[in-house]
């Protein structure tokens, strides 16, 4: 696929305009470059397919973005942007990343400096050169130090996002394979956590080096680390690592067990082993030499008098004694959602139309949708001001009278997802807010708040009466950029006496709330709604990851108010 490279120079082309203090163009290349990684299709095929003006059918994308897609396609590069490089010729992806720095700061790096790359600018902060220059100062160098720091703690960790598709397809051919007993995916995967560092494949197989060789071998692979009749090991070309192991049959559960881990909740269940008498390992349960559970997970864990705990809980955080005790939670599950809240339409620039969203969320099994454009300070998204909304929402009346005329029991939910301005307050008339069935209230500028002006600006908002959901409530980007900077305890607190809905974001980048404010709000009583924060009707696909954040940190049907009827989804709003 070359839309994510095309939509990655699109970006940076945004950036060198920006730097230049171009006006609106950067913001139509930002807007394209989503637009593109969004795209379901891959550009490839389509502009075989249809050319420069299929190309140029894609919502935001004109002559000249079309123009370079094409170049890119055929030659593999453009030269537009080439152009740009050479006159500034910084690894810009790199620097930008670093949370507050932005275009207009690299090139004043880069001129007065010549910063070129991350490590010269982590040179440059630690000398303190970078404090003197204009428009920077010491805040701005000892944030540089942060999130360069931020950046090397997530190397060499990959959003699940981005490799449980992969991991299951290649799970699907290893199954595949007539010497093939038994495959799974083990370790962080199995647990769902929201980065993996490599992924884990256990098989039973009586023919290993058959099975070995078609693992070394499969497309994409870009280096063998080992390769043996128990265990290989190869790195794939988008950069990740996959292990296979071979497992005789009898002790796959054990193995399973094992290399599903997590490593603390193993190290916890051999502690309780050794208690009862017995040992644990790999090889399974044993009694003095004699194994006594070894085939099948759930007899390890019942031959130590507890219930079979889910992967998502083995984290060692008290889910050991839950299962000794009868007490694990009874985990929200990936078909109880009912609905979901947080999809944008094309009416602030999303992709598709509300009919597109409502026809797709039915086939997906879902009683409701909720729609949450964007509102008027977030331009860039083209934002709805108070009419627009109402226009909208005259839109969506008619859709739902039509969903119930041809007889389907289905609604369409009016909603926003409005901005916190810096205050607490919010960019839509209270009298507008009034109307919709619900409102969503999300923080999009300013980022960078002292701790207790970012606290209260969240609680400020919270206690607006017509809030009902906070949108991803930490702000965090995984491996981009860290949350804000707030006092989570006081904001629960507000939540809870607010009886404002907190968000767990689905999509892969966000995951906000993570699982450990999720058990916190569990415990507090605070509700919450996985929404997928959709801008491309296929992205709806994004719930399961919101649902396993969900399960990670122990939620139940009845802490998630979207795996509610819509009736009572609504009687849970302010
Ligand atoms: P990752 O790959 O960093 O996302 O995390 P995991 O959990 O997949 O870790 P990985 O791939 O190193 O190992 C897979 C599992 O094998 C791990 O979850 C638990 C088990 N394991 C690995 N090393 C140890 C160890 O030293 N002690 C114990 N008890 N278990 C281990
Ligand atoms: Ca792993
Ligand atoms: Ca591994």
């Amino acid at each position: 696929m070359k839309n994510k490279e095309i939509a990655r120079i699109f970006n940076e082309i945004s950036e060198y305009l920006e730097m230049d203090g171009v006006a609106f163009k950067p913001y139509a290349y930002q807007k394209a470059a989503m637009t593109l990684e969004n795209l379901p299709g891959d550009l490839d095929g389509l502009y075989h397919q249809g050319g420069l003006k299929a190309l140029k059918k894609i919502p935001g994308i004109g002559e000249s973005m079309a123009q370079k897609i094409e170049e890119y396609l055929t030659t593999g590069k453009i030269r537009y942007y080439e152009d740009l490089k050479a006159k500034m010729p910084i690894n810009l992806e790199e620097i930008v990343g670093v949370e507050g720095v932005g275009p207009k700061k690299a090139k004043v790096l880069f001129e007065q400096l010549g910063i070129r790359t991350l490590e010269e600018l982590e040179e440059a902060a630690q000398a303190h050169k970078i404090a003197p220059l204009f428009g920077f100062g010491p805040k701005t160098e000892e944030n540089i130090l942060q999130g360069i720091g931020f950046l090397k703690t997530a190397k060499g960790r990959f959003l699940i996002g981005d490799i449980l598709p992969l991991a299951q397809e290649i799970l699907e051919k290893l199954r595949g394979l007539k010497e093939v007993e038994q495959a799974d995916v083990a370790g962080s995967l199995r647990r769902r956590k929201e980065t993996i560092g490599d992924v884990d494949f256990l098989v039973i197989s009586n023919k290993p080096e058959k099975v070995m060789d078609f693992f070394v071998n499969l497309p994409g692979v870009v280096k063998v680390w080992g390769h043996g009749t128990t265990k290989s090991s190869v790195r794939l070309k988008e950069g990740f690592d996959m292990d296979l192991r071979v497992i005789p049959g009898e002790s796959y559960g054990a193995a399973l067990q094992y290399f599903t881990g997590s490593k603390e909740h193993n190290i916890a269940l051999r502690k309780i082993a050794i208690e009862q008498g017995y040992k644990l390992s790999e090889y399974g349960l044993f009694q003095g030499e004699t194994p006594v559970a070894a085939k099948k997970e759930e007899e390890v864990y019942a031959r130590l008098g507890l219930a079979w705990i889910p992967p998502d809980l083995r984290e060692d955080r008290g889910e050991i004694d839950a299962a000794l005790n009868g007490k694990l939670p009874d985990l929200i599950g990936y078909q109880d959602i009912k609905g979901e809240v947080h999809v944008h339409s094309n009416w602030n620039g999303g992709q598709q139309s509300i009919r597109e969203i409502a026809a797709a969320a039915m086939k997906m099994g879902y009683e409701y949708v909720g729609i949450s454009d964007h509102t008027q300070f977030l331009k860039i998204e083209h934002g709805l001001d108070e009419k627009q909304l109402r226009s909208r929402n005259k839109e969506i009346d008619e859709i739902n009278q039509e969903l119930k005329s041809a007889g389907h029991k289905f609604t369409v939910l009016k909603g926003c997802e409005a901005n916190i301005m810096g205050d607490g307050s919010i960019d839509i008339l209270d009298e507008v807010l009034a109307e919709m069935d619900f409102v969503i209230a999300g923080i999009h500028s300013q980022f960078k708040m002292d701790r207790e002006e970012m606290t209260k600006r969240m609680i400020t908002a919270m206690e607006n009466p017509h809030v009902d959901i906070i949108s991803h409530p930490t702000g965090r980007l995984l491996k981009k950029r860290e949350e804000y900077d707030i006092y989570l305890d006081k904001i629960l607190a507000a939540a809870q006496a607010t009886k404002t809905v907190l968000e767990i974001n689905a999509h892969p980048e966000r995951l906000d709330l993570n699982d450990l404010n999720i058990h916190v709000c569990k415990k507090m009583g605070i509700k919450m709604v996985i929404n997928t924060d959709t801008h491309q009707v296929d992205q709806l696909r994004l719930m399961p990851f919101g649902i396993a954040q969900a399960r990670r940190g122990w939620a139940e049907k009845e802490d998630i108010i979207n795996a509610w009827p819509v009736k009572k989804f609504l009687q849970m709003l302010k």
